[in-house]
């Protein structure tokens, strides 16, 4: 090979290798709950695709708008309808992880200052293979939106 088609050849070898398994999963859509100023904590839903061939694990969360940030889903449990903490979400090869306000979530606990409508906040998200990803949400009330359209409709 010439020189120059020889160094273009490890060039690509090289990126190759260097993508990260997480170069390919993917943060779809999302947002943080806003909530009243008095409500310390809230939550976090968003949807990570992973278009990799391995699954991979959600082992962590930080932030810094929260003094902890914990991985929870919901459980029925005798009829009540309660909160519990795991340790982690798989996503499946070519899966997805839906996180919702009836399901899986990010629990932000402690929040240090009020969350603003429309502020951007930073999520660092931690695998199990040790790869990071940070993510950017918006504060929304969208699940408030039904309630919202109700109350116009009665102006
Ligand atoms: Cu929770």
């Amino acid at each position: 090979m010439k020189p120059i088609f020889k160094q273009l050849f490890n060039c690509l070898i090289l990126s190759c290798a260097s993508f990260s398994a997480l170069a390919s999963v993917v943060l779809t859509e999302g947002h943080v709950r806003a909530m009243p100023d008095t409500v310390p904590n809230t939550a976090a839903y968003f949807t990570l695709e992973n278009h990799t061939d391995k699954a991979v694990r959600l082992i962590a969360v930080s932030s810094n708008v929260a003094k902890d940030a914990q991985l929870h889903t919901i459980i029925e449990d005798q009829g009540m309808v309660k909160m519990r903490h795991v340790e982690g979400f798989d996503i499946p090869s070519h899966g997805a992880l839906t996180l919702t306000p009836s399901g899986d979530h990010v629990m932000l606990l402690g929040l240090k200052a009020p969350l603003v409508l429309e502020q951007q906040v930073e999520l660092q998200l931690e695998f199990d293979d040790g790869e990071k990803m940070v993510i950017t949400l918006p504060v929304s009330k969208q699940a408030d939106i039904a309630a919202e359209q109700e109350h116009h409709h009665h102006h």
